[in-house]
């Protein structure tokens, strides 16, 4: 069974908490578990973290390699700044979709530049929690069509 690796960066354990003007309502264990029961509607296994540590997220990629066939990252901020993550995902060789909860490029101009976008698959935004399923369909055909 294909697996896929779920990411989360910085502030989003605070989802549902906080700012629901701009992030919602769902919290991330919601999310977690829509996740799950997408993922086994389409007969894959995942893993779902999240860290508000750049280089935990650094080691969970590498750690993918071999484990996971594609990842899907929702680095939060470090999206703007991190070029550790990109290089981490550069250096594992998994598709990557690079997913928001807000349409950043609707935001402030620190937020349209992405270093994950520059080695992502491609990248979902703008849609709330509901990107998360998005991604996960949007993964299971790239694999489907690549293995
Ligand atoms: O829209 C997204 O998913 C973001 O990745 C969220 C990040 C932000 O820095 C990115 O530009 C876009 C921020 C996550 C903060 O999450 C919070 C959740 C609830 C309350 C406060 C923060």
């Amino acid at each position: 069974m294909t697996a896929l690796l779920i990411l989360n960066g910085p502030n989003l354990n605070l989802l549902g908490t906080r700012q629901p003007e701009v992030y919602g309502s769902t919290t991330l264990a919601d999310i977690e578990a829509t996740c799950r029961a997408h993922a086994k509607a389409l007969n894959l296994d995942i893993g779902f973290m999240q860290s508000n540590h750049e280089g935990a997220l650094v080691d969970e990629i590498h750690a993918a390699k071999g484990v996971f066939g594609g990842l899907i990252l929702n680095a939060g901020a470090y999206t703007h700044t991190s070029i550790a993550l990109m290089d981490a995902i550069a250096s594992v060789e998994l598709p990557c979709i690079e997913l928001h909860l807000s349409n950043v490029h609707a935001r402030e101009e620190f937020r349209h530049t992405s270093y994950i976008a520059k080695v992502a698959l491609g990248v979902i935004c703008g849609f709330g929690a509901n990107g998360y399923p998005l991604a996960i369909a949007a993964m299971h055909t790239h694999l489907q069509a690549t293995s």
